[in-house]
């Protein structure tokens, strides 16, 4: 088995899933403002600091993605955040792309970008130790969008990415992000959700990518955040499981961003999608619906590390639980 192959098989195994820790300093920045914090990069540093030294972790997460300033940086025992990271039992990764940029046009849609020079900033980051690498693409749905052209640029811009990780030996998480903002219907979200997969797939073959050395990070199929009825955690698991089943079987697995969901919702819908058998591991790379709550807690607490560390354990442990749903029902 390839060293890709191996490492997206840890990074889906059972029971665990992926802390989403790569927001860009603009985001994290903004994110510490809010909670009152000075957005130093220091209090990133800590911050990153606090959510990786968490006892017990690894039990419910194989892997951390971070952003280039924090692989950069240190703990305050002076270990890489990659090393702390392996020491602790989890794979770091790092997010590659520098981001989502107007797509010239196409007004109202975004490219991400990041591909030029790609290859050499993959091999260092190899070098400092990285298993993995995280490129996320933006949908947005309106009546008219997302166009086929940028469902086309962004698909192809993902597998060109995925293509360069994989000649580095770094498992690429696949992130086609169609985003929950606006009034759509659950319906409607199926039927962009799998366009894109669709043009996301064709684009992984046509630059031949080894699809059991990558990891899916997909949005689940929920309603827009403005449509009047909230959807069931069953309901978005049967339109999730349906768009998904046209993946290939070979895939190593899929891991959904949580995209917006309070944490409590994104976790019931992981727990309902559980009970679909699928060729593939399901589990969770939240961001916003693991770290909220440690944030928060983190901020509130004068930067407490235990206090921080308590919320991100019982995120984790609920959406450890709920990726086990079938081997937890059948046990009790
Ligand atoms: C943690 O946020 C990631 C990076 O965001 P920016 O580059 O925009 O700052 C983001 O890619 C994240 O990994 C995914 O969107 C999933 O996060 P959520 O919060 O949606 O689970």
């Amino acid at each position: 088995m390839s060293n890709c192959r191996r490492t997206a098989a840890e990074m889906v195994s059972p029971g665990r899933g992926i802390l989403a820790a790569d927001e860009s300093i603009k985001t994290m920045s903004s994110r510490l403002e809010k909670v009152g914090i000075a957005p130093t990069a220091d209090a990133r540093r800590a911050y990153r600091e606090m959510l990786v030294t968490t006892p017990g972790i690894a039990e419910g997460i194989s892997g951390i993605i971070f952003c280039d300033e924090t692989l950069n940086q240190q703990l305050s025992d002076g270990r890489p955040f990659a090393q702390a990271t392996r020491e602790a039992g989890m794979l770091p990764g790092v997010k590659v792309d520098t981001g989502a940029k107007p797509l010239a046009g196409r007004p109202g849609e975004t490219i991400t970008e990041g591909l030029d020079g790609l290859s050499a900033r993959l091999a260092g980051y190899a070098a400092q130790g990285a298993a993995f690498a995280k490129w996320r693409a933006v949908l947005r749905i309106t009546d008219d969008l997302p166009s086929t052209t940028a469902i086309r640029a962004n698909a192809h811009a993902l597998a060109r990415y995925a293509a360069a990780c994989q000649e580095a030996g770094l498992v690429p998480i696949v992130e086609p992000e169609v985003l929950m903002d606006g009034d759509h219907t659950l319906r409607r979200c199926a039927e962009v959700t799998a366009r894109v997969h669709a043009a996301v797939m064709a684009e992984l073959a046509a630059f031949g990518v080894d699809m059991a050395g990558v990891v899916l990070k997909p949005n689940m199929v929920v309603e827009g955040a403005d449509h009047p009825h909230r959807a069931t955690p069953e309901e978005v698991a049967e339109a999730t499981v349906d768009v998904l089943r046209a993946l290939p079987g070979d895939l190593a697995g899929v891991a959904f961003l949580s995209g917006g969901q309070d944490p409590a919702r994104a976790t019931a819908n992981l727990a309902a999608i559980q009970l679909h058998h699928t060729p593939w591991p399901l589990t969770f790379s939240f961001g916003r619906a693991l770290v909220d709550p440690a944030l928060t807690a983190w901020a509130a607490s004068g930067r407490s590390t235990v206090a921080g560390q308590e919320a991100l354990a019982d995120r984790v442990a609920a959406n450890s639980a709920a990726v086990r749903t079938r081997e937890l029902q059948a046990t009790a």
